[in-house]
């Protein structure tokens, strides 16, 4: 049975009612475990305002700032860990950022600013945060990152955030490689795509998902709650023996080949 209670789980990345963070969060949340919440600090602190009332219903028993470009933040959040929970059973790495201008376009054009930016929050933060979670992980764990094809194919729209997803993929075999003698599982979800604020960012989203409609075997995409599942699946011991590995959930999407091919 999947049951999380008594687990400890700190979920990054929510942002609103459809980030995907929030789909696992209230998954996490159903299979008993016992919440933590990090939100992306703002000068109006309006994502606090926005993100504290959407999570209370899971009754969160930590809710912290935490961009994970702030050394501090991230210190803070794990020091707050270890004196309130004294351990971490599950982190749930839900969050990637580029520049919009380096999401399109010609790909030589692209910035050392922009390829910076992105790879350093959309992947060197997953470890940076496992090596927080590390000390605080004494019983073992789960950590569980969120990547998309377009960091194994070329996918028109997606460019550095490819890139720094291609990053990510590898960072996950590393860090599993690493902390598997510490009983700590790495694993990422390769999600198909959901309409999102980060995902609106991406040119023709809508399309995208028509698209995969058309071609995926399940002739849909996904949604945030199936997601949500196969991330507490990840996060329990029914999946004690995986680690290092990219689950797709993405309705089948891919595995066709000739995308489009109509005979
Ligand atoms: O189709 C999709 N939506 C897919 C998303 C398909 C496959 C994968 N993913 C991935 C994304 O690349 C990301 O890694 O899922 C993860 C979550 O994305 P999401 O749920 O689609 O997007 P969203 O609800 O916008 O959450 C991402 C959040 C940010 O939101 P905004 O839109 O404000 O950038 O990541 C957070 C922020 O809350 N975030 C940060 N958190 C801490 N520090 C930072 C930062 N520096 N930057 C962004």
């Amino acid at each position: 049975m999947l049951d999380l209670t008594g687990k400890n789980a700190l979920v990054t990345g929510i942002a609103n009612n459809r980030s995907i963070a929030w789909g696992i969060a209230q998954q996490l949340h159903k299979a008993g475990a016992n919440i933590g919440v990090t939100y992306l600090p703002d000068p109006k602190g309006r994502f606090e305002k926005k993100v504290g009332e959407l999570v209370k219903p899971l009754n969160p028993s930590l809710f912290l700032p935490c961009d994970v470009q702030n050394e501090s933040q991230i210190e803070a959040v794990f020091e707050t860990i270890g004196q309130k929970w004294n351990k971490l059973d599950i982190l749930i790495h839900c969050l990637a950022f580029a520049d919009k201008n380096d999401l399109s376009g010609e790909f030589t054009n692209l910035s050392r600013e922009g390829f910076t930016k992105a790879l350093d929050i959309s992947a060197y933060s997953l470890t940076r945060l496992a090596k927080g979670a590390k000390p605080l992980m004494t019983d073992g764990g789960s950590i569980v990152t969120l990547t998309y094809l377009g960091g194994v194919k070329v996918v028109p729209n997606y460019n550095v955030m490819g890139v720094a997803k291609s990053a990510l993929d590898m960072s996950v075999r590393y860090l599993a490689a690493e902390l598997g003698s510490n009983n700590i599982r790495v694993n990422a979800i390769s999600a198909g795509p959901i309409r999102t604020l980060a995902s609106s960012a991406v040119g023709g989203i809508l399309d995208m998902i028509h698209h995969v409609e058309k071609i995926a075997p399940l002739r849909r995409t996904v949604t945030q709650t199936e997601v949500g599942n196969a991330a507490a699946f990840l996060c329990s011991d029914l999946s004690s023996g995986i680690t290092g590995q990219v689950l797709y959930v993405d309705a089948g999407y891919e595995i066709m080949g000739m995308a489009g091919f109509v005979s």
